[in-house]
């Protein structure tokens, strides 16, 4: 049995995607993991730049065949693991992958971008929180509650890796803030999720954790802050 190679940062809601990808294809215990901490500046790392010059986790080799960006690894994964049971994942039906495909822009390009573009600069650089950025979150969670009106998921009436990617997402929001419970189809929706992906709770429990630990830190000093304390300790 070949291993995966799979680099990730604890608390990464983009490596918590591939982890519930892999557990859903059954195809985890492959996973030799690597994790590389951003606190400590890992993902800078000279054998890490080789592997991913773009220096983002996740990152998975597969025999040689290195891949990153969430997205393009977990289709990956599916086209090259997915047993028969697993192909509702990612369908090859034309029409329901380019709309599998549009949930998962939508996310890339919005949901999780926006939430992005909200939350995470307080921890860049000290950015406060803004009201029209919160806005700009809430018309994207007024879309995805919008999307799931008369869908069982987020695609129809099976689980795909649309739904493991905006569950990580509302995941997320959940854990920094509860405002998601405001849209009763995505609560609704993500009770679902939680219910059907393998090992959801195992691995999403292990993602707050993470996640707290590494807000809470970025807390005292900024990741500015601390990427310019260790620029100057180096030079
Ligand atoms: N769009 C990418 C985002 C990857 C990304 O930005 N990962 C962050 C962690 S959430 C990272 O590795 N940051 C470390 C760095 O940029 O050095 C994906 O979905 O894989």
């Amino acid at each position: 049995m070949s291993v995966i190679d799979f680099y990730y940062l604890p608390g990464s809601p983009p490596c918590i995607f591939v982890e519930l990808t892999g557990a859903a294809l059954g195809i985890d215990h492959r996973f030799r993991y690597h994790s590389k901490d951003m606190r400590r500046n890992e993902t800078l790392e000279e054998d890490f730049i080789k592997i991913n010059p773009q220096h983002t986790a996740p990152v998975i080799i597969d025999e040689g065949f290195t891949l990153w960006e969430s997205r393009a690894i977990c289709k990956y994964l599916v086209a090259k693991y997915g047993k028969e049971e697993h192909k509702n994942l990612y369908p090859a039906d034309i029409k329901t992958r380019a709309v599998i495909d549009q949930r998962l822009d939508f996310d890339l390009g919005t949901l999780y971008a926006r939430f992005y573009e909200y939350y995470y600069w307080q921890i860049i650089d000290g950015s406060p929180l803004s009201e029209n950025r919160f806005k700009m979150v809430q018309e994207a969670l007024g879309f995805l509650n919008s999307f799931l009106e008369g869908n069982k998921f987020a695609v129809g009436s099976n689980m795909t890796l649309a739904d493991l990617n905006l569950a990580v997402t509302i995941e997320t929001m959940r854990i920094t803030d509860n405002y998601v419970q405001q849209y009763p189809n995505i609560v609704r929706w993500f009770e679902l999720v939680k219910r059907t992906a393998p090992k959801f709770d195992e691995i999403l429990g292990k993602f707050g954790k993470d996640h707290s630990e590494a807000i809470e830190y970025y807390k005292e000093a900024t990741f500015m802050e601390r990427a310019e304390q260790a620029r100057l300790e180096k030079s």
